[in-house]
């Protein structure tokens, strides 16, 4: 298959076996089928049980697949989305940073409490922002889990230029992502996966005069 978009923003056309998707990341992907019924199949990472999700897609006659159907794409090449490089429309104007804000992921299973910049939701302090200002967040996973970071009413910039509104960051993963504050108000930002959202992965951001 051919990713062509992140997140709504256009890519440059990649081609994979199969990719790796965080909750609330989108990714459009051109698929070219042959003859038949075809598997396409969703697998959980990291997890030895927990089944899989599974739609068939028919272009022509014959046995649909089992619903245990195991493509040998899922184990060939398997995208990461931060490897993806922006289509030129998709990039931020270059700017200079005119603020920078750190975002820590914190927290662990045992016991199972999660927060950002070292405490839950509630009792971090919110990140700040000017109107009209570019914004560079420093993001650091110090956790031993991924999880998908998404920002509310604004989309960001990877050093790469990839535009996204929701990225995987890996365990001790740490980039800087970019955003314009073009959008005026209280926001948040959050881990996509909501049990550890609720459970305090959570932080505002907020304009400030
Ligand atoms: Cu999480």
């Amino acid at each position: 298959m051919t990713i062509t978009h992140s997140d709504g923003f256009p890519v440059e056309p990649t081609e994979t076996d199969a990719f790796y998707i965080g909750m609330g990341e989108r990714y459009d992907a051109i698929v070219t089928l042959g003859d038949g019924a075809f598997p396409l199949v969703a697998k959980p990472v990291g997890k030895a049980s927990g089944g899989q999700a599974m739609a068939v897609a028919r272009t022509g006659s014959g046995a649909a697949p089992g619903g245990d159907a195991s493509p040998r794409e899922l184990t060939g090449r398997v995208l990461i989305g931060s490897d993806l490089r922006p289509a030129q429309a998709a990039k931020l104007p270059s700017r200079r940073p005119d603020a920078t804000a750190r975002l820590t992921l914190t927290g662990s299973m045992q016991p199972y409490a999660w927060g950002m910049n070292g405490a839950p939701f509630g009792k971090n302090e919110p990140l700040t922002v000017r109107a009209g200002q570019r914004l560079r967040i420093n993001a650091t996973n110090m956790t031993m889990m991924t999880h998908p970071v998404h920002v509310h009413g604004h989309t960001f910039a990877l050093p790469s230029g990839l535009r996204k509104d929701t990225v995987l960051m890996a365990p001790m993963q740490s980039f800087a992502i970019d955003l314009d504050a073009d959008n005026e108000g209280d926001w948040m930002i959050h881990c996509h996966n909501i049990y550890h959202a609720e459970g305090g992965m959570m932080i505002a951001l907020e304009y400030i005069a």
